[in-house]
């Protein structure tokens, strides 16, 4: 195997003998082929557009499907993907006969019984690009495109639709594939691709807030209640709600864990009663925080670790998520899903042993930044607040991810943190203060909430009256670990923000002419220690 998708791969350069993340050769593997085969599905439907043709929903779907399956801890099935890799087969034989398909790839052409996947599947993994830098490339615009596709999906599952973000994916995916491209023509393709990453983001900040209202400031609690419960993890929030809604008088409380905390900042789920609070913190503390839980835990999306033997009987996986031996709970698009398993299991459980007592404060998203925006502007114009300090991103079990928590700390008082996605977990309970009244850390939501900031970031922009965006007294701080923060860094890119410190290691899939390429265009640096991180941002 080789995969270097992830923060944490093996040595900062590959894991070549399983995942560090728990995936085995053998998975690894199969998503290899997953990936070519759906790039050969998507060179396919690039030829129909070209040719005028339309291309169904249902296609769509399978496609961003097979993006999110292969998403760092996501799926550890071998069977599941064996049936998406059959599935694609099958969609792109029907499809080729009704394109002119003789200019394309192989991949778009290759058709093999399942006994033949293993051996294929050795033969078009990421190192069957030997020129690196092209790799490189190539494997920079999957991954951003695996994010991508991770966000629309979740607007689907909301009825939110857009064919044009569909179209850019494939061709995007079936680029990958073209050996005439060159570097020049693969970097301008990375930033279109982030251009459409805050398309993606737009498209599901919208599908979220139309169905479930704008996000606004709410106090979430971190204690247990006494009642058994049920653990909803990842990020898909049409999940929860169903869950939410079948949990009604059960005399269940149903908590949030990791990237499902904002999920307490949408009005529409404030009405249940029995929506308790948010339990533990970032994906990677999983193990002792799942066992503690006593009830039932539902992965919606990643990140799920290869549970522990004394727990694995209370998790249930359902969307892209698998874990051999876990129940899935199915339903595809505009289906009711049936959680009664879960409601019967935690039924009979103990209710959660407490973690911690204490609140924390969130749900900064847009329109709650920008209904503040007054007393913001006059916090900035008065400099009460000197620096927005941008720290969204991923949080992950490396011990250098502390940088995160003492960087938080030594900011000077009269900066405010903006910050997405599980990477918070890093700070947001240090009780930092405010200033003037607004928190010192203003939580925007998941990752893909991202997106608020940069809605905010160009709020002010307009407000102050700047042409560039790199003129706000903004700081970019970003960590990262899967690769949806691969689609916001691009994304952050494709809006022409510059100067993006990136950690706690760069991304092994950027060869060295890439990663330099970033650093000369666009000022992308890694970090170093705090003490020197904090004389750069702040000559102190
Ligand atoms: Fe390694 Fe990350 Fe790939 Fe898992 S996802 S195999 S940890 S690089
Ligand atoms: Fe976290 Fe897995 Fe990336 Fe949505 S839950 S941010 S790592």
């Amino acid at each position: 195997m080789f995969c270097y998708q992830c923060q944490e791969t093996a040595g900062c350069s590959g894991c070549t003998k399983s995942g560090v993340c728990g995936k085995r050769p053998e998975t690894a593997a199969l998503q290899d082929l997953l990936i070519w085969t759906t790039k050969g599905l998507s060179a396919v439907t690039t030829q129909l557009r070209r040719e005028g043709k339309t291309v169904d929903a249902s296609v769509n779907h399978l496609i961003t499907e097979n993006l999110f399956t292969t998403i760092t801890n996501v799926n550890f099935d071998d069977d599941t993907i064996r049936a998406r890799i059959e599935a694609t087969l099958e969609t792109k034989a029907l499809l080729a006969q009704l394109a002119d398909c003789s200019a394309l790839p192989e991949a778009a052409l290759w058709n093999g019984t399942t006994d033949e996947f293993a051996a294929k599947a050795v033969t078009v993994g990421v190192l069957s690009t030997e020129n690196e830098d092209i790799r490189s490339l190539r494997e920079l615009i999957t991954y951003g495109l695996k994010g991508l596709a991770a966000y629309t999906s979740h607007a689907n599952v909301l009825l939110k639709e857009n064919e044009e973000i569909d179209a850019f994916l494939q061709r995007a995916l079936a680029a990958t594939l073209d050996d005439s491209l060159s570097a020049e023509e693969l970097t301008a393709l990375a930033l279109e691709t982030g251009s459409y990453g805050v398309q993606g983001m737009a498209l599901l900040d919208e599908a979220n807030t139309s169905a479930y209202g704008n996000p606004e400031i709410t106090t979430v609690d971190l204690s247990v209640g006494t009642r058994p419960g049920i653990l909803v993890s990842g990020h898909d929030l049409r999940d929860l709600e169903m869950l939410l809604e079948q949990t009604v008088n059960t005399g269940i409380d149903v908590y949030t864990h990791s990237e499902m905390l904002p999920a307490h900042y949408y009005p529409a789920f404030k009405k249940y009663e029995h929506f308790k609070g948010n339990y533990g913190n970032a994906w990677w503390k999983q193990k002792e925080e799942f066992e503690a839980f006593n009830g039932p835990i539902l992965m919606t999306t990643n990140c799920i670790v290869p549970p522990k033997d004394s727990y694995k009987n209370r998790i249930y996986t359902t969307g892209a998520v698998r874990y051999p031996g876990c129940p899935h709970i199915d339903g595809v698009i505009g289906e009711t899903k049936d959680f009664s398993l879960l409601i019967e299991q935690a039924k009979h459980c103990a209710p959660p042993t407490e973690l911690e007592q204490g609140t924390i404060v969130g749900g900064f998203a847009h329109a709650q930044v920008l209904a503040l925006a007054d007393q913001i502007v006059d916090a900035v114009k008065s400099g009460a607040i000197k620096k927005f300090v941008v720290m969204a991103g991923c949080d992950g079990r490396a011990k250098s991810r502390s940088y995160y928590s003492d960087f938080a700390q030594a900011l000077p008082k009269d900066t405010v943190i903006l910050t997405a996605g599980c990477a918070k977990y890093k700070y947001n309970k240090l009780n930092l203060g405010d200033i003037n009244g607004i928190p010192r850390v203003l939580d925007a939501g998941q990752c893909n909430d991202s997106y608020s900031l940069a809605v905010i970031a160009l709020k002010l922009k307009e407000v102050f009256g700047l042409d560039d965006i790199n003129d706000l007294p903004i700081i970019y701080n970003i960590s990262w670990y899967e690769q949806k923060a691969v689609i916001v860094l691009l994304a952050l890119l494709s809006l022409g923000v510059k100067n993006i410190h990136l950690g706690p290691t760069l991304p092994a899939f950027l060869s060295p002419n890439v990663a330099a390429l970033l650093v000369e265009n666009f000022g992308i640096a890694g970090i170093d220690t705090v003490e020197n991180d904090m004389e750069l941002f702040f000559g102190k």
